[in-house]
């Protein structure tokens, strides 16, 4: 354990001796922890990182000046679609990552590190649920779509195969995330292949370049950021660990996106057949605002703008046939391969940009009361895991369809947007459509025929309630064994016990 003697020196070292003010009245258990906790940090790093941050705040605020002028819409010729466009490329796209995946060389990784403050809740998202029929969390929805790719897989290739899903945590939520997968068995897949790792945290600091306390016996600490998933990767050695399985390309997603598709196997063939060593899926902002990075160049090289860096002006930006000039909206779903991450630990981990964030950090005053502050007065810093983009030698992009793959849930009912009735509409929507194209005819609960409504508005629930399991269809396929020319009653839950009872018999 290390004494209050070498911490103090180490602290002094880093202008920070302040954090141990309190130290000498703290409790023996309460003192041991907080030395615990300051030995951790290097008094260097330290000292650089309150630099960093007290320096980067007293900058104007808002973008660089003149970034509007360095920007321009990425080249046609580095996107694909998974909406228009030749139908026998997809098919190509489709086989390849399929391919990919029997051979067990595909990955997931969830990016699970975050508070989710927006939402509201004292545990991590994935946790939440939003009120499906089937009252599953969004850590099940995933859980279900990895089993699901892998028997899809797996049935084409006459194989069985595994997709690890790689989890990153933090502080805040690798204890409750730990927790929960046991309770749930691992959704049934082998924990042997889910794989949790913490991110680092990083000490939140004052205008005059000071750590806070947020206790007497406790450092305001905070995530470092998306982006400190590649210092994460070095320290729990997870490439090493890819690389015993034979894992070459990686799917990074973030967790609130209810639809998202896990090792997708079409963004994945996509990429791989393209040679990218880094893409990203994007959607067409619905509207200026939207708070979604842009994928773009800056200075003529592939860059993700953050919706909180890029000017209303550039935002509102037309292109000659109406579009959105800056459209290409990053819905945090990235394809690397393990050279390319290998390359970035490598070399390219430490000149990835610090993002400044100003916040309301709760701190305990000189006199030892607790203050919540009415302004911001702390500064975090974060890296973002989009940053990377410019060092790719072959960066791509893939559009796909906001009903099919886009729903993040971000706020909590009070929100118009992204929250848990937007969410929860999505997912049914998409199902409601998928058994309709199967041949499903609804009836409502006196047996009265539903008309069918194949445009749904997306400002209201669809006419009739269907939750489809991810374990009986990933993407829409497959439904029509079940539902062709069936009437079925709403509410329809058609999970795996459903589909055997509706499954045609061999005859
Ligand atoms: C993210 C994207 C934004 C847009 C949007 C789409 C980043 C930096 N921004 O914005 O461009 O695509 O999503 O929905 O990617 N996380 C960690 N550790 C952290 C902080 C966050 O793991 O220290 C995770 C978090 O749990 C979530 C993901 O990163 O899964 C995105 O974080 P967010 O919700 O804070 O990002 P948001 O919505 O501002």
């Amino acid at each position: 354990m290390a004494s209050e003697q070498d911490v103090r020196a180490g602290l002094r070292r880093a202008g920070q001796e302040h954090l141990l003010r309190f130290c000498a009245e703290l409790a023996p258990g309460a003192r041991a922890a907080l030395l615990a906790e300051l030995a951790e940090l290097e008094p260097e790093a330290l000292r650089e990182h309150c630099q960093r941050a007290a320096a980067a705040s007293a900058r104007a605020p808002g973008p660089p000046p003149d970034l509007g002028t360095r920007l321009r819409p990425l080249p046609p010729g580095c996107v694909g679609s998974a909406i228009r466009g030749d139908p026998a490329a997809r098919r190509r796209w489709e086989d390849e990552g399929f391919r990919q995946i029997a051979l067990n060389k595909v990955a997931v990784l969830l990016l699970a590190g975050g508070q989710g403050t927006r939402l509201g809740v004292t545990y991590p998202k994935g946790m939440y649920q939003v009120g499906l029929p089937s009252q599953k969390t969004l850590y099940q929805l995933q859980a279900e779509r990895i089993r699901r790719v892998e028997q899809l897989a797996g049935e084409r290739h006459g194989t069985r195969c595994t997709v690890p899903w790689y989890i990153m945590t933090s502080e805040f939520t690798l204890a409750p995330t730990a927790e929960f997968f046991k309770k749930q068995g691992f959704f049934r897949l082998d924990p042997a292949n889910v794989v949790m790792f913490e991110q680092r945290m990083l000490p939140a600091v004052d205008f005059s370049g000071q750590a806070i306390l947020e206790r007497k016996d406790k450092v305001a600490m905070a995530p470092d950021g998306n982006g400190g998933l590649y210092r994460a990767l070095e320290d729990h050695q997870i490439l090493q660990d890819m690389a015993r399985r034979g894992v070459e390309f990686v799917h990074v997603y973030c967790v609130d996106n209810i639809l998202v598709r896990l090792a997708d196997p079409l963004f994945v063939g996509f990429c791989v057949l393209q040679g990218a060593d880094c893409g990203a899926k994007v959607v067409a902002k619905a509207y200026p605002e939207e708070p979604v990075g842009v994928v773009c160049q800056v200075d003529g090289v592939p860059q993700v703008v953050e919706y909180s860096e890029l000017s209303p002006e550039t935002a509102q930006l037309r292109a000659p046939d109406g579009s959105l000039l800056y459209s290409a909206g990053n819905i945090c779903n990235h394809f690397f391969t393990r050279d390319f991450l290998h390359a970035v630990i490598r070399e390219f981990e430490p000149s990835l940009q610090q993002h400044v964030a100003i916040k309301k950090v709760p701190f305990v005053d000189d006199a030892g009361n607790l203050v919540k502050p009415l302004k911001p007065n702390g500064i975090k810093l974060e890296k973002f895991v989009f940053d990377v983009f410019p060092f790719a030698k072959n960066f791509v992009a893939f559009e796909v369809g906001r009903e099919e793959e886009f729903s993040p849930l971000k706020n909590s009912d009070s929100a118009a947007r992204d929250n848990p009735v937007t969410t929860r509409r999505a997912l049914l929507s998409q199902h409601y459509l998928w058994a309709l194209r199967a041949g499903a005819r609804f009836l409502d609960t006196h047996g009265t025929l539903l008309p069918a409504e194949p445009e749904l508005s997306g400002s209201e629930d669809p006419p009739a309630c269907c939750e489809i399991s991810p374990l009986v269809s990933y993407s829409g396929e497959g439904l029509e064994e079940y539902l062709r020319d069936r009437e079925v009653k709403a509410p329809l839950i058609l999970d795996e016990a459903l589909a055997q009872v509706l499954r045609p018999q061999d005859s």
